[in-house]
C-alpha cells in the first residue's frame, strides 16, 4: 500500500470529492480544514478572508448562524471558487433516510444546494448513505461526497469497540459517495479514503466540556490521519492569519513526512 498523495490521487478517480480535495491539498500544500464555528455571517466572511490561502476545506455548522442569508452563501461560494477550498457542512445526519433527504434538500438552509460535503453518522445503518447517493445522483446538487463518523473526539463517546469497524464496512459499499471518515485514529487500511480528524490544538488539551484535543504531531504522525480539523485554536487566536499559517505548515509537514 502506498500512502503518498500522488498515488492516492490516482486511486480516487471514482470519488469526485476526494479527487477535488487532493488536487486542492497538493496545489495549496495544506491539509488544514478550519471549523468556522462563529455565529455571525460577517465574522465567518472576515475569517475566510484571512485564512483562505491555508485551508483545503471550510467546515460550517450552518444552524448556529444567527443572521443566515443567501447572500452569505453566494459570498462563500465565490470565495471558495476563487481561493480553492471546499464547503463542508458538518450536519452529522443521524436519522431515517427519508428524514435525512428532507434535511438535506429542504428547510431554511437547503444544504444540498451549496455544501460540497456533509458528515453522516453511521448509527442509523447504511440506508442513510444510500439516501445520500440518491440525492447526489438525482438532483441538481453541489454535493460531491460525504464523510462517515467512525469515531468522535469527545470523552466517553460510544463510538468504540465494533463501531468504527462496522462504519468502515458501510463506506466500502459506497466508495464513490463516501470520501472517508471522521476519526481519531486512521480507522481503515485503504488509501483511497481520506481520514479527517477533529480534536486538534497545539496548546490546550481540553475545553472543559468533553472535547479532547491533541497535537498535530499526535493526530497526523502517530494517529495517521490526513486532514486536521481545527476550530477554536485558530478562530480564537489573537492573530488568526498567523495561527492558520502555523497550523497549515505543521500539518502539511507532518503529512508529507509520513511514509505510511
Ligand atoms: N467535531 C469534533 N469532534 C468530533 C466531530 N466533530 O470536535 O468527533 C467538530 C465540532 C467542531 C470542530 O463540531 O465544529 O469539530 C472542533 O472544534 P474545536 O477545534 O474548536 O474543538
Amino acid at each position: 500500500i502506498c500512502w503518498s498523495l500522488e498515488n492516492r490521487k490516482l486511486l480516487l478517480s471514482k470519488n469526485p470529492l476526494n479527487k477535488h480535495i487532493i488536487e486542492i491539498m497538493m496545489s495549496k500544500q495544506t491539509n488544514l480544514c478550519v471549523a468556522a464555528d462563529l455565529t455571525k455571517t460577517s465574522e465567518i466572511i472576515e475569517l475566510v478572508q484571512k485564512i483562505h490561502s491555508f485551508i483545503c476545506a471550510l467546515k460550517l455548522h450552518i444552524d448556529i448562524i444567527e443572521d443566515f442569508s443567501w447572500d452569505f452563501i453566494t459570498s462563500l461560494q465565490t470565495l471558495a471558487q476563487e481561493h480553492k477550498f471546499v464547503l463542508f457542512e458538518d450536519r452529522k445526519f443521524a436519522d431515517i433516510g427519508k428524514t435525512m433527504e428532507l434535511q438535506l434538500n429542504k428547510g431554511i438552509y437547503k444544504i444540498s444546494s451549496w455544501a460540497n460535503m456533509v458528515t453522516v453518522h453511521s448509527v442509523a445503518g447504511d440506508a442513510t448513505i444510500s439516501t445520500f447517493r440518491e440525492v447526489v445522483e438525482n438532483q441538481n446538487t453541489a454535493m460531491e461526497g460525504c464523510l462517515l463518523i467512525a469515531e468522535l473526539s469527545t470523552e466517553g463517546a460510544l463510538t468504540r469497540d465494533f463501531y468504527p469497524k462496522e462504519t468502515v464496512e458501510f463506506a466500502k459499499k459506497y466508495p464513490n459517495f463516501v470520501g472517508g471518515f471522521i476519526c481519531q485514529k486512521r480507522c481503515h487500511d485503504d488509501p483511497s479514503f481520506l481520514y479527517w480528524t477533529p480534536g486538534v490544538n497545539q496548546e490546550q488539551r481540553g475545553d472543559g466540556a468533553g472535547q479532547q484535543w491533541r497535537s498535530i504531531q499526535q493526530a497526523v504522525t502517530q494517529d495517521k490521519n490526513d486532514i486536521i480539523i481545527v476550530g477554536r485554536a485558530i478562530t480564537s487566536a489573537q492573530d488568526v492569519k498567523a495561527e492558520a499559517e502555523r497550523y497549515a505548515t505543521a500539518g502539511w509537514s507532518s503529512l508529507i513526512s509520513r511514509s505510511d
